[in-house]
Parts: C-alpha cells; structure tokens; sequence
C-alpha cells in the first residue's frame, strides 16, 4: 500500500507544502496515542480556563494546540500559525512561505465520553515572505487554500486530504507507525436520505432551514416523497467523514441563539477546509446565500453559516434560502 510520503512524491508540487503536512501529520500521530490511552494518559477533563472563543477549554484542546504549535515553530516553511484556540496568530519563520490554520482538536465535548474528535488544518500562500507575518496576512479566501485536511481520531485513525484536484484517505497503521492510502479519489453521491443538525436550536433558526428540516422529518408523507435518516457526531470532523464515506448533509445554520455570532462554526478552521474538501469529492458548501470558499474573511475567528455535502441537496436547501429572500 503507498504511504503518505510517497502520495505526498507523486501529488505535491510544492516541497513546503509537504514538509507542513508532514509536520502536521506527524504530531496527529502523538495525539492518536494520548486518545488511545486516555485516562491514563490524565487527558480528560477541564484545562481550567477559557479560550479566545469564551468556551472551556479541555485538557487535550490545550495539550494538542501546543503540540503543533511547537512542531510548526520548527518547521522553516512556517511563516505563522493561527489556532481556534489562541486570540491571535503566532508568527514563525519570516522567510517561510505558508501560513497554516488549525483547529486542535474538533469536537471538543467528545473528548470525555471516548467518542471521536479530530484536527482540522488549512494551509495558504505567505504573501511577505521576509516580513513578520501578523493577523491580516490570514485573511484570504478559502478559495486560495493550498491544501486542507483533517485527521479524525475514532475507532482508527484516518487522514483525509486534498493537496491537488483529489481528495484521499490514509489510514494510520499502528504497526508501521505509517499513514497507508485507503482511498484515493474520494466522491460524494450527488443525492441522499441522511442529514446531520443539531435540532435542539430548531426554533432559533431562519424559516427557509425550518422548512427544508419539516420536509424531510415529513419523509415520504410530505413533498419530498421519502424518508429521510438523523445522524449527529458532535464533532464537525466525524459528520464530515461520514459524509465523505457515503454522503449525506450537513448543517450548522445561521441562528439567532446568540445575536453576536453568525453560526456556531469558525470560518478558517472548520468551515474552509472542510468546504475545499467537499468541494473536491464532488459536493457543494455554502453558507445557504454564497459559496464559503468565496467568503473574504474580516477576522481570524470569524464564524459562519454552513450548509454542506451532496450537491443535489445543499443546492436545493439554497435554492429555499433564495425563494425566501426573494418573496
Ligand atoms: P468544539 O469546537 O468545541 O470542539 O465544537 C465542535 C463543533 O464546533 C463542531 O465540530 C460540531 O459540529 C459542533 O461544534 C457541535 O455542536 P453542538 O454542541 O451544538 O452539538
């Protein structure tokens, strides 16, 4: 089976970019072992303190997000580093020429029940190579991504990555310590019964996404003529990999629950990376209005609607969204 050094020979064309990965890659190794020892490792449970988003950080959020910033620090091609979890980007090596993006640790309420969890990467083109880089050197488009990928950390350890037109699969051999390709041009089916909400926040959300959510619970009683099957992972990471594996959609809708956040999801950490990915296999992500690799970020934390997975059915809760806005 071809490892991640030798998909990474055959499909790079940027050396750095490589070298990023590797790094990141390589600490996800680390991180996989801790998981795999858990309490025995003393993983679980509170950090103590709150991170940048006002949210509990737990001890692997904190332990991870070291973890690379530490490797990343290392590594020459690394201008800087921006985590979900840090106020501001860390700037690295000023003659690097790529920025990368990080969410330590996805799905962070897992962590304690032994459920999956993941990281979550972007990297982008440095434009000031020789200067410091600073917050505003982020803020470029998903579109711009060089490459993205996630590692999720469940019953195996899986990397899904897209680094050209392809998006592929690797998973972690514990014997070899090696990442072995699974899956090489990873599709999503254009159609689905499956969706993902968190339906708790039903009632905070915008007509058009109550509509589309009536019509499928209403399954082949109502207009869509076919039921329709729940799934919810309470990691971004793992509803994106399902996805991945035999389609479906997911959803965290723009919601009223909190009027200072647009959505619960951050754009350069989650939604990003995981709309290149998506987009690649196949599928469409937008923030039910625009396209999210279109988005041009404000801010580093900024969050953002996110509708995404099988073509037919992200476009159709689109096309809701519009005739709403329309009428
Ligand atoms: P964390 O960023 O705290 O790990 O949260 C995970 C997440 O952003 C995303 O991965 C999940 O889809 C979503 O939150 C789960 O949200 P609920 O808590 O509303 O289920």
């Amino acid at each position: 089976m071809m490892t991640l050094a030798q998909y990474l020979n055959h499909h790079s064309a940027n050396p750095a970019v490589t070298e990023l990965i590797t790094t990141v890659t390589d600490v996800g190794k680390t991180i996989s072992q801790l998981l795999q020892k858990g309490a025995l490792a003393d993983i679980l449970g509170e950090a103590g303190n709150q991170n940048v988003q006002g949210e509990e950080q737990k001890k692997l959020d904190v332990l991870a997000n070291d973890l690379l910033l530490e490797a990343l620090a290392d590594n020459k091609h690394c201008a800087g580093v921006a985590s979900e979890e840090l106020d501001h980007a860390t700037p690295a090596n000023k003659d690097g020429s790529l920025l990368i993006l990080f969410d330590p640790l996805d799905g962070s309420s897992n962590i304690d029940i032994n459920m999956a969890v993941g990281t979550i990467f972007s990297i982008l083109p440095y434009q000031r190579q020789g200067q410091i880089s600073a917050d505003e050197d982020f803020l470029q488009a998903g579109n711009q991504q060089l490459a993205a990928g996630y590692l999720l950390y469940g019953t195996s350890t899986v990397l899904t990555l897209t680094i050209d037109d392809n998006v592929a699969m690797f998973s972690l051999d514990p014997d070899s310590g090696d990442y072995l390709l699974i899956e090489e041009q990873v599709q999503i089916s254009a159609d689905t019964s499956e969706y993902a909400i968190n339906a708790s926040n039903y009632r905070y959300w915008q007509p058009p996404m109550q509509q589309y959510i009536d019509e499928l619970i209403a399954g082949k009683t109502g207009v869509r003529g076919r039921d329709f099957n729940t799934r919810w992972v309470a990691a971004m990471v793992g509803d994106v990999h399902r996805i991945l594996c035999r389609g479906g959609l997911f959803t965290y809708p723009f919601d009223t629950k909190d009027p200072n956040k647009a959505g619960k999801l951050r754009l350069m950490y989650e939604a990003n990376p995981m709309s290149l990915l998506i987009e690649r296999a196949g599928g469409m992500a937008t923030d039910a209005i625009t396209r999210i690799l279109d988005i041009e970020p404000t801010d580093i934390h900024q969050r953002v609607p996110v509708v995404l997975g099988s073509k037919n059915e992200v476009a159709y809760v689109k096309q809701l969204h519009s005739a709403h806005n329309e009428s």
